[in-house]
């Protein structure tokens, strides 16, 4: 797909800019805000592949100057100031950094430079502004960690036991700030987990849809996997895209808790997965040692390692997403099971010969 930031400069229709569009909510962001007619502006960084294959199918839309894809990075602000001078979007879609949890521990220092004072630095820009723009921060249900309450909301106190949650708590607190402080429209939306067959392949959900799908069309073994009593609160993220336009439509900025209220354990979605591509899985073994066996043939196609353990977890996570359905009107109708479903479906069908 072109670079084409020389080819819209004016504010024609509505404009947003999306920092994180090539990823999987900036995607289906992207095609929202198209449908709804706006210009749409998104922040791409340089990588030694091309790294568009989400925003491919939407080419055309830059042939058509509906779509302009800029280069910058989190780490350089002096890219993405200049490039807010020149676009002057009227919303901006903060969905950009390092997002995978487990990582986090590996890498803490670039999860906190991009999730924590890319985000400051981002404000600071916006402060800046000498006309009125709306931000939508991406925030996390990982703010919460090992919360008091069993249900999550608005008003839940922060407890991170992760650098990414740290760092995205930083954040979400940092907006509430300059909401307060300054006036920004600044929103957080604290999402739990949201899916779809376009998440990254190391994350569970995907990991084992894609895995399930493979197994069925005869082209892996099995999937390894971690913590299968984990337990998460999985919606499906188109939906979720919604609610992030919906939050900046409001008469307000407030922060929003995005959920769908039924957590799922991981054995749970796996066992939904596997049934979607016609595979009944039986579990046996405990802890390290379990595995799941396939009822028809009896062999083993999932397996727990350690390695994927993490060294802290979060508590289950289960939002209540009262506000956003009272403001916003908003609320999640695809959960868990069902999620896994879909994601299993669409990676069989996307195999040669799935259907
Ligand atoms: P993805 O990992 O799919 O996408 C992340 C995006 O951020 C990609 O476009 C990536 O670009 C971009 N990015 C990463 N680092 C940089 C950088 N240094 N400079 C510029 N861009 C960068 O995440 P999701 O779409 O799933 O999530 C979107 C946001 O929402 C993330 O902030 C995530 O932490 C948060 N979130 C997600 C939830 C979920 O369940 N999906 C739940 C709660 C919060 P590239 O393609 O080049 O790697
Ligand atoms: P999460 O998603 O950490 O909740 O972060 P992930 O899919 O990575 O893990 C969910 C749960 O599954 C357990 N698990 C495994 N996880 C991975 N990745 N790989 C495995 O093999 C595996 N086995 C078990 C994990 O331990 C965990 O308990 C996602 C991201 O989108 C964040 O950006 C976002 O903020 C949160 O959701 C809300």
């Amino acid at each position: 797909m072109p670079n084409n930031s020389q080819q819209i400069t004016n504010n024609r229709a509505r404009s947003a800019l999306i920092l994180g569009i090539t990823g999987q909510d900036g995607s289906y962001l992207t095609e929202f805000l198209l449908a709804k007619g706006y210009e749409v502006h998104g922040l791409v960084r340089r990588s030694s592949l091309f790294n568009r294959a989400r925003i491919e199918h939407l080419r055309a839309m830059t042939e058509q100057k509906r779509l302009a894809l800029h280069y910058s990075d989190l780490t350089d602000m002096t890219s993405l100031r200049r490039i807010l001078q020149k676009v002057r979007p009227q919303e901006v879609y903060h969905l950009a950094g390092q997002s995978h949890v487990g990582l986090s521990f590996e890498i803490p220092e670039v999860t906190c430079q991009e999730n924590a004072n890319a985000t400051l630095g981002l404000l600071e820009i916006l402060r800046d502004l000498d006309y009125p723009v709306k931000i939508y921060n991406a925030a996390s249900s990982e703010i919460f960690g090992a919360p008091r309450q069993s249900r999550q909301n608005e008003q839940t106190a922060y407890n991170p036991v992760n650098p990414y949650g740290c760092a995205k708590a930083f954040a979400t607190q940092m907006c509430r700030v300059y909401r307060t402080a300054y006036g920004l429209f600044a929103v957080n939306g604290i999402a739990y987990n949201h899916e779809s067959p376009r998440r990254g392949e190391n994350f569970v959900t995907r990991k084992i849809s894609l895995g399930a799908a493979r197994i069925r069309a005869g082209l892996q073994s099995e999937i390894s996997l971690g913590n299968l009593d984990s337990r998460r609160d999985w919606g499906w993220a188109p939906e979720f895209v919604d609610a992030m336009w919906r939050s900046l439509q409001a008469k307000e900025a407030h922060d929003f808790v995005l959920a769908t209220g039924r957590p799922c354990s991981v054995r749970d979605f796996a066992t939904a997965a596997f049934a979607a591509v016609g595979i009944k899985l039986k579990f046996s073994g405990r802890g390290p040692r379990e595995v799941a066996r396939r009822a028809d043939t009896g062999a083993v196609v999932l397996r727990v390692d350690p390695r994927f353990y993490r060294p802290l977890e979060p508590t289950t996570l289960v939002g209540d997403a009262r506000q956003a359905r009272k403001i916003l009107g908003w609320r999640a109708t695809v959960a868990g099971k069902n999620v896994a479903r879909l994601m299993a479906q669409a990676d069989y069908a996307a195999l040669p010969g799935g259907q």
